[in-house]
Formats: C-alpha cells, structure tokens, sequence
C-alpha cells in the first residue's frame, strides 16, 4: 500500500509562496494606535543626540532612520498592526545591546524587540515610536556538540538556516513551523513557538537548554549552559521563554538537536468528518507509537483557501476534512511495517477514504508545503481574523460552525486547522478588508466560548499586542497580578516591548 498513490503536485518551495503572500497586499495597514485606540505611555521622545550616542555604539549602517527603510519593521506579517517608529537599531553583539538597553533605560526610550517579524498577534512591531531592536545581524552559530546534540547560537539565527546546518550533522531542529524560512530563535524562544513537530519533541520549554540574555537596564543574565540536568535554583531561563520581549531580550540561545531520524513517511488523507479525525489520531497513537512525528488536520475551506488563492494544487479530492500525518523513526522496514498496517486498518473501517502516502523528500516537503501555506493563503480574500487556541478535544472543531453560523455572509470563508496531537486549533476567519462590525462579533464572544470550554485563548502564538486585554479568560487574576509583580521587577520602567503581553487594568 506504502507509496501506491502518485503525487501529481509540482515541488514549490516554501519560501516562495511564503513570499507570494508577503507581497500580497500593498496597502499599508491603519496605524495600530488608532485601529485599537491606545494612548501613548509616558517615554521619553527620540532626540538627535539619541541617534548620535547609538552611532557610536553602532556603526552608522546598523542604525536606520529612513522612513522607507524602517516601514517594514512597523508593519506584522498579517498586515493588521502598523507602528510609528523612527529609529531600528540592528547590533551584532551582547554588549551592543547591553549598551543600547542602559542608555534607554536611562532616557526611558521604549524598545520594541524584533526577530524575523513573522510573529501573528502583533507583538513583533511598535505601536508608537519605540525604537526597533532587530537582531537579523547577531546571527551566528556558536557551537555544536554533535554528540549531545547541543547548539548555541546568537537568537537572529534563522530556524531553517540552523536547521540546515544541524542536519549535515546527523540532527534536526526539535522544531518546525511554516514560518521557518524568515522567524529567528530567539522570536521562537520568546513566542515559546510550537509548530508541526511539538507533538514528537515536545516545546521550548523542554528543548532549550540555556538562554543569555539582557534586562531592561542593560544586565547581561547568563544562562546560557549546555547541560540536560542543572537544578541549581530557579530556573530562571523559563522567564524568557515565551515572555515575548518584555521581561529581557534573548540574545543567545543554547537549545538541544535531537537524532535526524533515517525514516519519514508522510501521509495525507481525506476524512469524511471530524468524529473520525479523532478516532484516527485515537487510531495513530496507538498503532505508530513512537514513530508518530505530526498528526495535523485541515478542514475542507482550509485546503480550499491555498488551491483558490495560490493554486497549490490539493492531491486528492474534495473530502470534508484532511489529516496529514507523519512518522519518523530510525528503522525503514520496521516503520514501513507499521505504518502499512495502520493504513490496511483504516482503510478498512473507513477512516481513511482516500489518500497519499509518500518517502520522497520532495514530494512529503510538497505536502508539506500545502499545509504550511494555509496561514498565509487567506491574507489574499483580503484580511484575516486569526484565533490561536486550545481546547479538550473533544470541542476541538466546535467553535467553527458556531462561527460560521453567527456571520453568516459578512465571512468570505470560516476555516480551521492545527496541530490536533497538540489540542491546538487555528480557526482564520477571513473578510474583504477590516471590519470593525465583524470584529466585534467574534471578540470577545470567541475567547468567551473558549473560556467555557476550559481552554487557552492563545495556545502557541503568544498574546503581543492583540490579545492583553482577553488574557483573563485563560488566566486567574493572582496568576495576572504576579506577571505584573515580575514585569515590574525586570523592567521598572516599562520600556521593554510596552502595550504588549501584560494587561493594563
Ligand atoms: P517576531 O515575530 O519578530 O517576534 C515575536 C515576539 O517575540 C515579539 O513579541 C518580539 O518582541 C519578541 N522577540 C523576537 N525576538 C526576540 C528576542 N531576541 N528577544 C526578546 N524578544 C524577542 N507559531 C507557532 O507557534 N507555531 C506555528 O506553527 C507557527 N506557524 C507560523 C506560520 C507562518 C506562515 C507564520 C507567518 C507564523 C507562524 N507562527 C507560528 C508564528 C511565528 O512564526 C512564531 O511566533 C515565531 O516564533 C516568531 O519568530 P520571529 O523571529 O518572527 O519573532
Ligand atoms: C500554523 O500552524 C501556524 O500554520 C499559523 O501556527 C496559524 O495563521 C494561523 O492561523
Ligand atoms: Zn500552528
């Protein structure tokens, strides 16, 4: 059965279509400032001699003012939030930012944090004039042991170009996302990103071994060690992970690789309703085992999205609901095995209707690629709500058609997919352009029902700049009052990434 079917889909690279959505609007975003209506904090404003001190830090280069040249660093990947800041510093060292940390600190000059800029709630880019701290320069790998697994590397290092590098050694990244052609570890380690494989190799907050990083007034905090083991006190590295720029910045990243595995297969599968994804990934789990590396799913509008929008061609037919999943082990013939006779199986009983299965790196990066593209294929209706949640498995897919009921026609399409192995559903809700009236349907009322559910209104992407204001529906109000008492203590005067993460009232 293994490999019967023929994929009649061309092998597009990723960073392509990637790019093809990133180009895919030219209108620029309203400010964010206005969109959300949020008034400015009490920083200080950029002065001349501010751009002069940080040319001595700097060389002349790495320090922007342009308008034309900053305007990307304002505007996030989905287009929604747009900032005003002047001023993008790009250092290429610790001590650059320690420098540039202390004298902002000094002068309260808010920082806005930025790594590949891919994140999707908005925490990526200022909302006023903070100035820019981007570290696309302080990208190089600093050490591999090969035989731990262990990389260090400064955070700008882009997450494909790392995992290129680790895999010529015989390791893998223990991450993946379809951002990983542009996102940098060190916005993967703040986001505390999860992505395709989290299902196999768990997240940051067990794979990351270490972190350097600087406080709001310049400390250099040194975690950054090697080691699997290491209890000595607080684990003060877990402050960073998934703080998104606002408790310090990361400015090194020392995470573990684990073995490239010598056997992937990849199968896509059409369903015929959500009951039955469940009781395929029910199904998955016990019969692969420790082989099962992702178990994702898509619903039909989903697919649909990426074939109307960037004309990827889908392999098989039209079915109600897709599942993709992937196995990674170190032994060929066992795994083959295995995964023949979980496919025999249901096949049999019907929860497989049709599908393709494939060892072929091309044609398994080509499936890939289908799923991966869904994030950005709905930006091209126009605009795109996204909601990041997780919830019992069981209501997984509930929030969708109680969504699509409630706006009707006001919705070009309703569609979700995720990381089912992980409870985490990405539900897109895409309109010609913004629309204030369709906001306000779905928010709060879909944190609301997530709440009721027991859930997370924000399962992977973080809570940045969008979502502040609804992070009591996941979290008590003593959880929030300690998250308020650790931002005080780590940056008294509030520059880091402001209007970001930690609600105001
Ligand atoms: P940015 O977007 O630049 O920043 C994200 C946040 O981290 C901001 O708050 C920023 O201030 C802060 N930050 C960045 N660098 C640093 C630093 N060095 N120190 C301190 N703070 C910093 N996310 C997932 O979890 N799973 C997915 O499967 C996934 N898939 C995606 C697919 C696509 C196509 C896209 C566009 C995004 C996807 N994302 C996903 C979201 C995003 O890619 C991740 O959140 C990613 O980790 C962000 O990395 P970045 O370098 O782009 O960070
Ligand atoms: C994914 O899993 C990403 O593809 C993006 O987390 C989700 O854009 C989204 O809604
Ligand atoms: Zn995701």
């Amino acid at each position: 059965m293994l490999n019967s079917w023929t994929l009649l889909i061309s092998n597009l690279k990723n960073t392509k279509v990637f790019n093809q959505i990133r180009c895919a609007s030219q209108v620029l975003p309203q400010l964010s400032s206005e969109k959300y209506n949020v008034r400015r904090k009490q920083f200080g404003n950029i002065q001349a001699s501010d751009v002069d001190y940080f040319k001595t830090i700097l060389s002349e280069d790495r320090v922007l003012t342009d308008e034309n040249d900053i305007l990307p660093f304002n505007i996030d990947w989905i287009k929604n939030c747009r900032g005003q800041s002047k001023l993008v510093l790009k250092p290429k060292s610790t001590e650059e930012v320690s420098h540039i940390l202390r004298y902002c600190n000094e002068k309260r000059l808010a920082v806005c944090p930025q790594g590949g800029n891919t994140g999707l709630v908005g925490g990526s880019v200022p909302v006023f004039d903070e100035i820019v701290l981007s570290f696309m320069l302080m990208n190089k790998i600093i050490s591999l042991d090969e035989l731990s697994g262990a990389l260090v590397c400064e955070s700008g290092c882009v997450l494909e170009n790392l995992d290129n590098y680790v895999r010529k050694r015989n390791l893998i990244m223990p991450l993946d996302l379809g951002a990983k052609g542009s996102c940098h570890i060190g916005g993967n380690v703040s986001t505390n990103a999860g992505g395709l494989r989290l299902l196999r190799y768990g997240n940051l907050h067990g794979s990351v071994l270490g972190v350097e990083a600087v406080k709001a007034d310049g400390t250099v905090i040194d975690c950054l060690k090697t080691l699997k083991k290491d209890n000595t006190g607080y684990h003060l590295k877990h402050l960073f992970i998934g703080s998104e720029g606002t408790l310090g910045v990361v400015t090194k990243v020392a995470i573990h690789c684990p073995a490239m595995p010598k056997a992937v297969s990849l199968g896509f599968f059409g369903v015929k309703n959500f009951e039955n994804v469940l009781r395929l990934y029910a199904s998955a789990k016990s019969s692969l085992g420790e082989i099962l590396s992702a178990f994702e799913m898509a619903d039909n509008d989903s697919i649909s999205s990426t074939v109307e929008n960037l004309k990827l061609p889908n392999p098989i037919s039209d079915y109600p609901f897709y599942v993709l999943v992937e196995t990674s082990g170190s032994d060929e013939t066992h795994d083959a095995e295995k995964l023949s006779r979980f496919l025999d199986k249901e096949m049999e009983s019907g929860l497989i209707v049709d599908g393709t299965v494939t060892s072929e790196p091309g044609k398994m990066q080509t499936i890939w690629n289908l799923r991966e593209s869904i994030a950005g294929a709905g930006l091209i209706d126009g605009y795109v709500f996204k909601y990041d949640v997780s919830v019992p498995l069981a209501n997984y897919y509930s929030l969708v058609p109680l969504l699509r009921q409630k706006l009707g026609s006001k919705a070009v399409r309703v569609y979700g997919y995720g990381h089912v192995g992980d409870g985490n559903i990405h539900i897109n809700v895409t309109v010609p352009k913004y629309d204030q009236e369709v906001c306000s349907m779905l928010e709060p009322y879909i944190f609301e029902e997530v709440a009721k559910l027991n859930g997370s209104i924000s399962a992977e992407h973080g809570v940045g700049f969008r979502k502040p204001h609804y992070i009591h529906y996941s979290k008590d109000v003593t959880a929030i009052h300690l998250m308020k008492q650790l931002k005080q203590l780590m940056d008294p005067n509030g520059i880091l990434n402001p209007y970001k993460v930690v609600p105001e009232v």
